[in-house]
């Protein structure tokens, strides 16, 4: 199996690039920020309380996340390997992957970070913004929190996988196609 995690700031191009990965190598693409916003617009408990902390551009509480993740890794286990977009996004979240890996008898085969500036991140999330009726992407100091958020509690996760050396950066600033190629040349060095 191929289990890659997909890593970078907010607005990094994370989504955008996992469809497209998806599609080539047939792994199963889990977001954590999909999941939260499929169950808020549900209006199920998870979704009520993802809510709470989304809309302020904060993460979710650990224990919130870790749970709904090891659900849906549980839920499907019949599959090639998964691409893991938006999680780990805290050393706990990191360690309990590593677990549910090790318990799974599985490993995180690699983590790839894209690189983009800050102000182009704003600029990009700003534009999505525009169309994507989501609240913490309309307002310029959530986004610019949701960047030292990530900056504070989430870049030391690629210090984790770095010490198992697994970790890479990708230039996350050029078109769509030319990110794809970098990341696939990477993503083919895993599975060697
Ligand atoms: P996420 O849903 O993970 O979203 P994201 O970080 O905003 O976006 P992504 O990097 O996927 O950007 P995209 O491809 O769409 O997180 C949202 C929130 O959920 C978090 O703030 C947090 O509250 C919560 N959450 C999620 N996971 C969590 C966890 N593990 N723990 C705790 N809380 C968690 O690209 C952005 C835009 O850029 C798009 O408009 C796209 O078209 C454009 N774009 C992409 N590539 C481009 C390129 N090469 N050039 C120009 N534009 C590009």
């Amino acid at each position: 199996m191929v289990n890659i995690v997909l890593f970078g700031p907010p607005g990094s191009g994370k989504g955008t690039q996992a469809a497209k990965l998806v599609e080539k190598y047939g792994l199963l693409h889990i977001s954590t920020g999909d999941l939260f916003r499929y169950e808020m617009g549900n209006d199920t408990p998870l979704g009520l309380k993802a809510k709470e902390y989304m809309s302020k551009g904060q993460l979710v509480p650990d224990e919130v996340t870790i749970g709904m993740l090891k659900n849906k890794v549980m839920a499907n286990l019949d599959v090639k390997g998964y691409i893991l977009d938006g999680f780990p996004r805290t050393i706990p979240q990191a360690e309990a992957l590593d677990q549910l890996m090790d318990e799974l008898g599985q490993k995180i085969s690699g983590l790839v970070a894209l690189e983009v500036d800050n102000e182009e991140l704003v600029k990009r999330l700003l534009n999505r913004g525009l169309t994507s009726g989501r609240a913490d992407d309309k307002d310029e100091e959530i986004i610019r929190n949701r960047i030292n958020v990530y900056n504070e509690e989430t870049a030391p996760v690629f210090d984790y996988y770095e010490k198992q050396n697994k970790s890479t950066k990708v230039e996350g600033v050029g078109t769509i196609e030319e990110i794809f190629d970098k990341l696939c040349d990477v993503i083919d060095g895993f599975s060697a």
